[in-house]
């Protein structure tokens, strides 16, 4: 079967008049396709300057996005006329990263073109397939964090909140991943080398960003110059962001550094045409790369810079925005509401602080209230290494007045602690602003907290953690600064558009009102045990499951069984996820059915994906550690065609559209107390998924909405874990547990690495000699009976997927309409704007 039209765009809207929604977005009598006056026909021949005959498929991809850019864009300018007229306060949602993915599918969906779409792919005999194939994934981010904050402004935009997003304009997304040898290699993701059709740029927009000291940028490492003052120039990139409905159409400005459009004629003069034209380079290269590590900043002066520089540029913007038509500053936290995606954009608090100090001359105690009012910190992890601190000495050179304003609120923070805190200096000290241990350097974390109204984590029990460990003194301190904020996704990307099969059978049994509401997918519940709704649910994950079989054929000659239970775990590869929990366990099984080649168990394909840091020398190698044992048990006899290994390469937003539909299991095995949230976890449940998983992140209210007795829970909680720390001994499991140590054992004689003798003794370092830090053999034996029990559920096809449906009907919570519903009542105070 030749790779079918997986995301062939539906046709719920066909009964809608078409001629009413181009109205809604003005563009009444043009003509989409048909003929050489049509959208698509002009774009082809005038952008490219080709005829049909000679476009390539990415041309007509260009030409198709173009065409959909067109019509969106009267309301594009609509909406921001309207938020100019009617001046609502707005938010801005600051973030490092936004992992967008690809935007064609999406834009046609949420703007109800599908008919048309189909139209034109019918009239132009188009291969939609191919066509969206041509779209690069905007990969502008790391993972979660980065995905969360473009799932968030989707939601925004659909429920016609005033919103923007701030960011930067990488030419380089995140690394692109190949596997070699079973080895990951990082290739640079060139995204731009083609015009994104998009983005619009706005140079006569550019603000100017001042910095104390010029800088050069040497194989990556910046070096700072001082004395020589520098302006960087902002150019902003915007793109549309549609709301399903098309009702309303926000913005993300993306900045690229620009060096300022004059030459330094007096270097040039003095003779150093090199130089002149060189720190253009190196002003570009500010924002040329993405940082590919989630978890730590250690050394990265370059990324201290990106954080200011998209800092200065949105700040500059949106009191720009203000001014025009606001005169009085006191109604600033009115009118604007700045959310900072994790500490990455810390520095917006100095930064006003400057401005209205130094620009605007109000006094200190008006400056701060109003900064404090209009600044909203999320934090996103409690991993300590991946709490930015920044030396003091980066910022005596680049931003010596920031740091003035830093040690001012430093000072003041100080003294109220002592007041309230007499005798406690251990308490000052942890609280303060600078850490003086190890040179000196600014705890960006501590800022934001003390730069703002409010503070949340991203599901409860990270929101507890965050109050009781992390930051448990500013938590004492401010206590009604703390909340909770449990993430949530996207309902259209990651379940309408990427899972069509189940989208129909969902809106055929309750209607469509969960497209916006998601939380009607309760309605599913009572017909949970409903022959025929589980006969259409079960063909609609065979049918996914084909799909994903059929694409992974055609695209890399890997062959799969759609009739084995498809197992995954698709997520950043890192330690406290615990990949290598999972291989483990694989190990365990496989040493059961070579020892036993009798034993009845269901045949199961284990998927891995993700990306490691490229630093993480670890991660990476866990990555070969599971193309080996992959490599070993498609090679042994006794195993074949009941177990198989795939690690997919390149992990990326499309994948996860493909995977996540077909999979039968979900693997959530953080160590308990270390994944934040989690965001794969909901949409894997919200496509009938079950979830094996650990009492960790948002793992753990999924597994209330559906009912505990609906999930596969095991392992330690994180009271055990943190209560463990000081006696916990790995060793004991190795001692004490067959098959733990039979599974280690093979790992150790190279029985996965027979051409590579030793090459995976660090696992048994990280495993055995160094205390296993992340317990993984703690909860393996656990893991492995919940596994079984999920096993033994899955030879009753009914029972397995009434449960399924059970999970589904469960996650309506998990919808990200849900999520910035809270952020707007209870942080932002922000209402829904209809443009008009
Ligand atoms: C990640 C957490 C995830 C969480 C996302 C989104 C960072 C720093 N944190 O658990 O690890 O789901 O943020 O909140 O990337």
């Amino acid at each position: 079967m030749a790779t079918k039209n997986v995301m062939e765009p539906q046709k719920k809207t066909e009964s809608q008049s078409i001629s009413t929604l181009l109205d809604q977005y003005g563009s009444g009598p043009i003509h989409f396709t048909g003929s050489d006056n049509g959208l698509y026909e002009r774009h082809l021949l005038f952008d490219n300057v080709i005829d049909s005959a000679g476009a390539d498929e990415r041309d007509r991809f260009e030409a198709f996005a173009r065409s959909v850019r067109d019509i969106l864009s009267q309301r594009w300018t609509l909406t921001e006329n309207t938020y100019q007229r009617k001046n609502p306060k707005r938010v801005y949602y600051m973030s490092m990263e936004f992992l967008i993915g690809r935007s064609l599918a999406n834009n046609v969906t949420n703007l109800l073109l599908d008919p048309l779409a189909n139209e034109a792919i019918r009239q132009r005999n188009l291969n939609w397939v191919e066509l969206l194939e041509q779209e690069p994934d905007a990969a502008l981010g790391n993972g979660g964090l980065g995905r969360l904050a473009a799932c968030f402004l989707e939601s925004m935009a659909t429920m016609q909140l005033p919103a923007m997003g701030y960011g930067l304009r990488y030419e380089y997304g995140i690394f692109k991943q190949t596997i070699e040898d079973g080895w990951q290699r990082e290739h640079p993701d060139n995204w731009l080398r083609r015009q994104d059709p998009w983005e619009v740029a706005r140079p006569h927009e550019k603000v100017e960003v001042r910095l104390n000291c010029s800088f050069e940028i040497q194989a990556g490492t910046l070096h700072a110059l001082p004395g020589r003052p520098t302006t960087l120039i902002g150019i902003p990139f915007d793109r549309p962001v549609v709301g399903y409905g098309g009702k309303t159409i926000n913005t993300l400005r993306l900045w690229a550094a620009a060096a300022p459009d004059y030459f330094d004629f007096e270097i040039f003069s003095h003779g150093d045409f090199v130089g002149a034209v060189a720190e253009t380079l190196e002003a570009e290269s500010l924002t040329r790369v993405l940082y590919p590590d989630d978890s730590t900043s250690m050394g990265q002066g370059l990324r201290f810079v990106q954080e200011y520089f998209l800092v200065a540029c949105s700040l500059a913007d949106l009191v720009r925005r203000f001014q025009r038509t606001n005169a009085d500053w006191s109604a600033f936290p009115e009118r604007v509401a700045i959310q900072l995606n994790d500490t990455h954009p810390t520095m917006a608090i100095p930064e006003l602080m400057r401005i209205l100090l130094d620009d605007v001359h109000l006094g200190w105690d008006e400056a701060w209230d109003i900064t404090q009012r209009t600044r909203a910190y999320t934090n996103h992890t409690l991993l300590p290494e991946a709490l930015e601190k920044w030396p003091l000495a980066w910022f005596q050179s680049l931003l010596p007045r920031h740091l003035e304003i830093i040690f001012e609120i430093n000072r003041r923070l100080l003294i109220s602690v002592r007041n309230r805190f007499p005798d406690d200096e251990g308490k000052v000290q942890r609280v303060s602003l600078v850490d003086e241990a190890a040179g000196r350097k600014i705890r960006m974390a501590n800022l934001a907290i003390v730069g703002s109204h409010s503070t949340n984590g991203v599901a409860a029990i990270h929101s507890q953690l965050l109050r009781t460990t992390t930051v448990k003194d500013l938590a004492e301190i401010f206590p009604e600064r703390f909340s909770n904020k449990t993430n949530g996704v996207t309902p259209r990307r990651w379940l309408l558009l990427c899972n069509p099969s189940l989208s129909r059978t969902i809106t055929a049994a309750i209607g469509d009102g969960w497209i916006t509401d998601l939380s009607q997918l309760r309605k599913l519940k009572p017909l949970a045990g409903d022959a025929s709704l589980r006969s259409d649910f079960h063909k609609a994950k065979r049918e996914a499951k084909l799909q994903f079989a059929d694409w992974l054929k055609s695209t890399s000659g890997i062959a799969v069984n759609p009739d084995t239970i498809f197992d995954s775990q698709i997520k950043r590869i890192h330690d406290y996820k615990r990949q290598l929990l999972n291989a483990l366990r694989i190990v365990v099984v496989y040493n059961r059915l070579r020892q036993n080649p009798g034993l009845d168990v269901a045949p199961r394909t284990f998927f891995f994906s993700g990306k490691a840091a490229p630093a993480y020398q670890l991660a990476k190698l866990i990555i070969k550690f599971i193309n080996n044992l992959a490599g070993t048990i498609d090679g042994d006899p006794a195993v074949r065609g009941r177990l198989k290994v795939v690690f997919l390469p390149e992990y990326s937003v499309s994948l996860a559209e493909r995977l996540i539909p077909a999979c039968d299991v979900s693997n959530q095995i953080s160590t308990a107390g270390y994944e934040a949230s989690g965001t794969s976890n909901m949409k894997f449940m919200m496509n009938g998924a079950l979830t094996v998983g650990t009492r960790d992140g948002a793992t753990i209210e999924m597994a209330e909405e559906a009912g505990e007795e609906n999930f596969f829970m095991f392992g330690l909680t994180a009271e055990q874990v943190a209560a463990s720390r000081a006696w916990y001994n790995p060793h004991w499991h190795y001692e004490n547990e067959p098959e733990t140590r039979a599974a280690l054992d093979l790992i150790f004689s190279d029985h996965f690495s027979r051409y590579e003798p030793g090459i995976f003794a660090p696992l048994r370092d990280t495993l055995l000699t160094r205390g296993d830090y992340y317990m993984h053999l703690a909860d393996l034996t656990s893991y492995l009976q919940a596994q079984h029990r999920l096993g033994e559920l899955y030879a009753d096809p009914d029972a397995w997927t009434q449960k399924a449906i059970l999970n589904v009907a469960g996650s309506g919570k998990f919808s990200s309409d849900r999520a910035i519903a809270e952020y707007a009542n209870d942080i932002w105070e922000l209402k829904p704007c209809p443009v008009s």
